[in-house]
């Protein structure tokens, strides 16, 4: 057993509070109340330091594929740490697990994507795509065509630019935010249709309506003008909304009639989340660009990539100048080596067939069966391993409660309670487990679920 660390929580709370700025934070708020602080970990549960035990139902930020602890990502990192810390790709140097990284993402990756471009977060990745969206287009002699186009909703990361391509807008006001040439569309959204308006639209109307948006503000804005589209296949951290089975389809024709180049923003969706390894291959989709991070190295190195089709990718690697972009830890040999362990452990556990045909079903099944009948639940949503249930005021209308009634919010208070973490968006909880839970653990993460949701209603007095 390791040694208790109660006795230290109230220093480790006090120097938090003195020195620690948390990321999306409102830090009076936080140092008031004290954060919570995570000791260890193993498969599915974190542990922090009063001694108590959650299930982690969201594989932190929706990264750790392979759960927490796994022996053979220390060692491949302990090894790459040992033999080459460091070096960099600048300067015609490259480190083999960076080439080999390289290489294998290219041969999982859906056909034409295959020259990686690498970066150490998602934010970055996204970032260096819009970089080479505008130098693409400058190499093509085409340098008016500079609009970002992403959706509502969307989450890309907090860089300048990625906050801007961001259509959470919450995310803009400290910053000033969005930059200039950043423009948004409608998200196809059905659960909130009725809210926002638009009555009893069927969901695959809804599709077909928010890609004609995209294609009636190419036309506005001028097709010349416009760059990119980028977008998450699966909206994660906007509140994990599906895309209606017309939308993508149709998003594809549109950008390759006005020749928009299509930026899939992977981060969540990939690495076999939705029982694939992409979700572009789960909605069918062929994009120009995709980034990667997350489940890349399931968390346990911060690396991500951007992976580039024949036009971006050939126009760089034939453009005889110097692409002038990278980082210093651009392809890390340590976070290379620790990715492509992660993904051999991967292919050779058959973990995205896992997802596909036996616990992701599962674990969808369950979810429903648990929560499809409760009065407090609008709608369950997911597929493979990512799941949605909305709390609602009234489920016969899709109505929500007030924002201000911090609805989803006091449910996750109440999940941390009975030893869960589950994500709440708005009032949506969200569920994103490690790709290897087991079918017990499931069961285990519902229930604790399930007993937060009924406390939920029992507060809200819609259940007794
Ligand atoms: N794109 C997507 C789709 C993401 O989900 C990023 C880009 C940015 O990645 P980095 O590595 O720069 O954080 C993300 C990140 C949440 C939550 O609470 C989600 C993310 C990050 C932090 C919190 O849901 N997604």
């Amino acid at each position: 057993m390791p040694a208790p660390t109660h006795n230290k929580t109230q220093t480790w709370r006090a120097l938090d509070a003195a020195h620690h700025i948390h990321p999306f934070s409102d830090t009076a708020a936080l140092n008031e109340e004290g954060v919570r602080i995570i000791t260890r970990a193993k498969g599915v549960y974190l542990y922090d330091s009063d001694g108590a035990r959650l299930i982690d139902g969201m594989a932190g930020l929706w990264c750790v594929q392979l759960g927490y602890g796994n022996e053979e990502l220390a060692e491949a990192g302990y090894e790459a740490l040992r033999d080459l810390s460091y070096y960099n790709q600048f300067f015609k140097t490259a480190t083999p697990a960076t080439i080999e990284l390289a290489a294998k993402l290219a041969s999982l990756l859906p056909k034409g994507l295959d020259r990686i471009v690498f970066a150490n977060s998602g934010s970055e990745a996204n970032d260096t795509a819009l970089k080479l969206i505008r130098y693409y287009w400058n190499l093509q002699g085409r340098p008016e065509k500079k609009i970002h186009l992403s959706r509502e909703l969307a989450y890309h990361g907090v860089t300048m630019a990625a906050a801007s391509l961001s259509g959470l807008t919450a995310m803009h006001p400290q910053w000033d935010l969005p930059l200039p040439g950043f423009e948004k569309v409608p998200t196809p959204y059905w659960y909130g249709a009725k809210a926002a308006g638009l009555g009893d639209i069927t969901a695959d109307d809804l599709g077909i309506m928010m890609a004609e948006r995209l294609e009636e503000r190419i036309v506005a804005l001028g097709p010349d003008r416009v760059a990119s589209f980028s977008a998450e296949p699966i909206h994660g951290a906007g509140g994990l909304i599906f895309p209606p089975a017309t939308y993508w389809p149709r998003v594809q024709a549109i950008c390759r009639k006005y020749d928009v180049l299509l930026h899939l923003d992977e981060v969540i969706t990939g690495f076999g989340r939705t029982g694939n390894w992409f979700g572009a291959e789960t909605f069918g989709i062929e994009p120009d660009l995709m980034s990667m991070a997350k489940g890349l190295s399931s968390g346990y190195q911060a690396i991500s990539a951007l992976a580039l089709g024949p036009r971006v990718g050939g126009a760089i690697a034939t453009a005889n100048e110097e692409m002038v972009h990278g980082y210093t830890y651009s392809g890390h040999p340590v976070a290379c080596a620790v990715a492509l362990k992660n993904l051999e452990i991967m292919e050779r556990d058959g973990l995205i067939d896992r997802v596909r045909s036996d616990i992701g079903p599962y674990f969808q099944d369950r979810v429903r069966a648990v929560f499809a009948d409760h009065p407090l639940v609008g709608e369950v949503r997911g597929t493979g391993l990512l799941a949605a249930i909305e709390l609602v005021k009234n489920k016969a209308n899709r109505e929500f409660f007030p924002s201000e009634q911090e609805v989803g919010t006091t449910c996750r208070n109440h999940c941390f309670r009975t030893g869960l973490v589950m994500r709440a968006i708005r009032d949506t909880m969200v569920l994103s487990p490690p790709l290897i839970i087991s079918r017990p653990e499931v069961d285990e993460l519902l229930g604790l679920a399930k007993q937060a949701i009924d406390q939920t209603a029992r507060d809200l007095g819609v259940l007794v």
